[in-house]
């Protein structure tokens, strides 16, 4: 399809890099992580949106091209940050042929050697939508945490998946999606739906990642329903490989 020339084309000229959002830890307020997200820039100075393009690759069968460019992009970034923070953590995002291609495994084993980034420091994060065939997900999840890698669920809460499902992918974070963070405090049933995610989620034993905090007062109530981690504008938009350096330096 000619989504398909377009993507490659882009891969060729180098069109695509990445930005990452910082993860904050609530406990001591530092940044502790970043998300991995990519981001199009195409010769004509458009940018493209992900949300546009990922979906589209998807759909035309080249989306592993693009997880492959995620994984050499962030294999030429890591060092930067890793000199300046030796136990950050990175997230990258994987999609359904992601989760269900033999070689995934090996791709990420490789992405840990090229970066440097510990196996234990790295994390996956997949969706309930990257999941299709559930036994096959669970094969590549158990294959990545027995080779000391971490998994997480992303945008939990907002489709079908319960947290029965959720304890039979034994995966180590839930990040919870921003729709349930914006609920808190507003009395609405999401927002009594946010606290019980959250409640399970401890009783599982799996770490939490807020997803879209924008103020303070939602920071608070994450905190005290017991959530560890938290990602959003309150915090930083997506930055450049630059800007996060520049974070991280003035938090030593
Ligand atoms: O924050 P942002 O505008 O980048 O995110 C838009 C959407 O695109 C989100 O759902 C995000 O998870 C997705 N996305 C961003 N980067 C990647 C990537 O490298 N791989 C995949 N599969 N999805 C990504
Ligand atoms: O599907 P996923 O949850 O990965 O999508 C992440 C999207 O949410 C990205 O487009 C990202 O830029 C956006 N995002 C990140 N932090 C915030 C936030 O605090 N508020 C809002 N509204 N969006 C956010
Ligand atoms: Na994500
Ligand atoms: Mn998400």
């Amino acid at each position: 399809s000619s989504t398909r020339a377009i993507v490659r084309q882009g891969l060729r000229r180098r069109e695509y890099h990445l930005c990452y959002q910082p993860v904050i830890d609530l406990a001591s307020g530092r940044i502790v992580g970043a998300e991995a997200l990519i981001r199009w820039r195409r010769s004509s100075g458009e940018i493209v949106p992900p949300d546009i393009f990922i979906p589209a690759a998807e759909e035309a069968g080249i989306i592993c091209a693009i997880t492959g460019r995620v994984f050499d992009l962030l294999a030429e970034d890591a060092s930067d940050v890793l000199r300046i923070e030796p136990d950050f953590h990175f997230a990258v995002n994987l999609s359904a042929a992601d989760m269900h291609r033999s070689d995934i495994i090996a791709d990420i084993h490789s992405l840990t050697e090229r970066s440097g980034i510990p196996h234990a420091k790295l994390i996956v994060e997949v969706t309930e939508r990257s999941v299709v065939d559930l036994e096959r997900a669970r094969e590549t999840v158990h294959s990545l945490r027995r080779g000391g890698i971490a998994v997480a669920i992303d945008d939990f809460g907002t489709g079908y998946s319960s947290l029965a499902y959720l304890a039979q992918l034994d995966v180590d974070f839930l990040k919870i999606d921003k729709l349930f963070v914006h609920s808190l405090g507003t009395g609405s049933a999401t927002n009594q739906v946010a606290a019980r995610i959250i409640e399970m989620a401890n009783d599982l034993n799996l770490r939490i990642i807020a997803e879209g905090i924008e103020t303070r007062a939602q920071e608070m109530i994450l905190r005290n329903l017991g959530v560890h981690y938290a990602q959003g504008y309150l915090y930083d938009r997506p930055l450049s490989l630059e800007d996060l350096l520049q974070r991280l330096r003035a938090q030593r």
